[in-house]
């Protein structure tokens, strides 16, 4: 039985740009710390084979202590590693792929056409490609087939399966099925969504390492696999294990009649907890439903009660619950606003609205007496 383990779209030193300086350095410290995870889980299950598909850097840029670090695990592990170089480390003259003096137990794809390493311990052939620009619009995969059936075939390979026209070297489920091998391991769609099998091809994303923003939801990993193969006969079991020290999350939260922030609060410390939010988790949380129109949505007082998550996002989509009989009968100041702003958000234009309902929210807090000076 072969075991490999399948990885990509790791993004070393990737800048956590979104975050502030103090949690970027904390995420790019993690980053790192899941790589080594994920390396001391192959020696430890003695892995024969890792697949890197692509973007193992985030950018030509690698930092002497993220190349120190992994040359020495690459270095430690007994087992094989195969790395084709993605958009965002594509293998071109004088790069870092070029400069730096790996083990021999890794093989790094350096031509844009198909090859193949083969590895006859293993009985395995390993074929792939490599990004040598940002960009290729071609896949070096179509048309092609594996050379002999009866070897495990592996494609280790950076290309986009979503779209025709991507820049990203457009790689259809025909050519994948047509090519032969018994797993195609992809690397560049983050969220990898679930590994397929079709005609006799198993093929996936192992997604990215570690979230890098709350577009890259989820616990993230790398795919562990175990083949058999008698004959041209193969069984692939594949499955996801997570190494990301935390995760991207999002919520919307149904604010619909609140009243008051501590309503506001509940409804957010409900959703965190059913959902078994906590340390690891940095969280974007959207506001929905029609609240009372008095309450001012305190972002940053909310945000300030969620200390146990990782970081918290908070976007107010709420929306003033607007009762034209509310007010009908009040003669005071507060009548006269409510019916002056409700006008405007009836009948202006979408900035007038927009404004108008912020106004209605300020004002009626102000008439409320509430200090909205520091909001
Ligand atoms: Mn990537």
């Amino acid at each position: 039985m072969l075991k490999i383990l399948h990885t990509g779209d790791i993004h070393l030193d990737s800048p956590f740009s979104k975050l502030d300086a103090r949690r970027a350095e904390i995420r790019r410290g993690e980053l790192r710390t899941s790589f080594i995870s994920m390396m001391q889980y192959a020696r430890k299950n003695a892995v024969d084979l890792i697949l890197i598909a692509g973007d193992l850097f985030d950018t030509e840029f690698v930092t002497r202590e993220t190349m120190a670090l992994i040359t020495r695990e690459f270095s430690l592990f007994e087992g094989s590693i195969v790395i084709s170089p993605g958009n965002h480390d594509c293998y071109a003259p004088g790069s870092v792929w070029e400069r730096t003096a790996f083990s021999d137990n890794v093989y790094i794809f350096t031509e844009p056409t198909l090859s193949c390493f083969s590895f006859d311990t293993l009985g395995a052939d390993v074929y792939g490609y490599a990004f040598t620009s940002p960009e290729r619009t071609d896949c070096p995969l179509s048309g092609a087939e594996v050379n002999d059936p009866t070897r495990i075939n592996l494609v280790c390979a950076h290309g986009d399966l979503a779209s025709p026209l991507s820049r990203y070297s457009p790689i259809s489920r025909s050519d994948i099925v047509s090519f032969g091998a018994d797993y195609t391991a992809l690397g560049h769609i983050h969220n990898p969504g679930a590994i397929t099998k079709e005609a006799g091809a198993v093929y996936g994303y192992s997604g990215c390492l570690e979230g890098r923003g709350p577009d890259e939801i989820g616990p993230k990993g790398a795919v562990l696999l175990e083949i058999d193969k008698v004959g041209t006969e193969a069984e692939v079991h594949a499955r996801r294990i997570r190494f990301s020290k935390r995760r991207y999350e999002e919520a919307q939260i149904d604010c619909t009649g609140a009243e008051t922030l501590t309503a506001v609060e509940s409804a957010m410390a409900d959703e965190i907890e059913r959902r078994g939010f906590g340390e690891d988790t940095l969280l974007r949380a959207v506001l929905t439903g029609a609240v009372s129109p008095s309450l001012i949505v305190d972002t940053r007082a909310l945000q300030s009660r969620f200390s146990d998550l990782f970081s918290v996002e908070i976007r107010d989509n709420t929306v003033p619950f607007l009762d034209p009989g509310e007010f009908e009968n009040d003669r005071t100041v507060r009548g006269a606003f409510y019916r002056a702003m409700l006008e405007k958000i009836e009948s202006g234009s979408p900035r007038e609205r927009e404004i108008a309902v912020l106004a209605l929210r300020y004002g009626l807090a102000a008439i409320a007496g509430e200090n909205v000076s520091d909001l």
